[in-house]
């Protein structure tokens, strides 16, 4: 999995503004309200505690700041441990901790020490990526392409079938495809199909995935990106929007994820 870099995670809160603008825009919903929608949750300043951990490449310039200015943008209680690792979990569970989250290099976990829910980034943040894309209010028809199969791709895609779209999908790794045919039902899509799509959810670690050939002249790209799978000659040649920040939207799905349902 690409870790995130320091850099991506500067001016979060524009990259926030810009997306709910959009978001607003193309589904009739800001973050807070697909959050809403998609869990059925409203935050009641659940209090957060955030973990830094040295695992693997490390702690993150960044990274659990980050997660404090999200967790208290949608209205939780947040804090960041003094100690990181066992320590820190220690910390934030003696001082009363209701969420808990922290990640190492291959699972970003969110915890709630109250109802048991646990819920990791990638299932998170496919789930909510593909919920914007199977919202464009100028949608062609249910007809909406999954780009990427992995840990991300594949939960997005079991989203949208369990939604009632006609979910095509596509990945090089032809194991995560059959897989996907296997157990979702999706159907395989290649770019010489001819067909177009007016929603597209990508999820891959890879640039330029997303060919003018895939896409109809009207489009919602929905992407957690890094880097992004839409090369700017298409995104400008057609009248494509494009909804993608590194961490924000993904951590806002986390959280609504793990708390109590209304
Ligand atoms: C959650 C992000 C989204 C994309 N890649 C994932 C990533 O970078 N994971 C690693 C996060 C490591 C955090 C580090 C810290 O600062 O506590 N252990
Ligand atoms: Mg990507």
């Amino acid at each position: 999995m690409a870790l995130l870099t320091p850099e991506d995670l500067e001016n979060l809160s524009m990259q926030l503004e810009e997306n709910d603008e959009i978001a607003r825009r193309v589904t009739g919903l800001d973050i807070r309200g697909i959050c809403e929608a998609l869990y059925g949750t409203k935050p009641g300043s659940e209090k957060v505690g955030i973990i830094p951990i040295t695992a693997g490449n490390g702690v993150i310039g960044n990274f659990t700041s980050s997660l404090l200015f999200i967790a208290q943008y949608f209205g939780f209680e947040g804090f960041i441990t003094e100690h990181p690792d066992v320590t820190g979990y220690y910390e934030a569970v003696s001082q009363g901790a209701d969420i808990i989250m922290m990640a190492d290099d291959h699972i970003f976990t969110a915890h709630n020490l109250r109802n048991e829910k646990i819920v990791s980034n990638h299932v998170a943040t496919g789930v909510i990526y593909a919920d914007i894309a199977s919202r464009f209010r100028e949608a062609s028809s249910k007809d909406i392409l999954v780009i990427g199969l992995g840990r991300v791709g594949y939960a997005g895609a079991c989203h949208l079938v369990n939604k009632g779209f006609n979910v095509y999908a596509c990945d090089p790794n032809k194991e995560f495809l059959q897989k996907a045919v296997d157990e979702l039902n999706i159907k395989p899509y290649c770019s010489d199909d001819r067909k177009k799509f007016s929603m597209v959810f990508e999820a891959t670690p890879n640039a330029d995935t997303i060919s003018e050939g895939m896409i109809e002249e009207r489009c919602l790209v929905s992407t957690p990106g890094i880097p992004c799978g839409l090369p700017p000659e298409v995104g400008k040649k057609y009248r494509v929007d494009l909804v993608m920040e590194p961490l924000v939207i993904g951590v806002a799905s986390m959280l609504y994820s793990v708390i109590q349902n209304q």
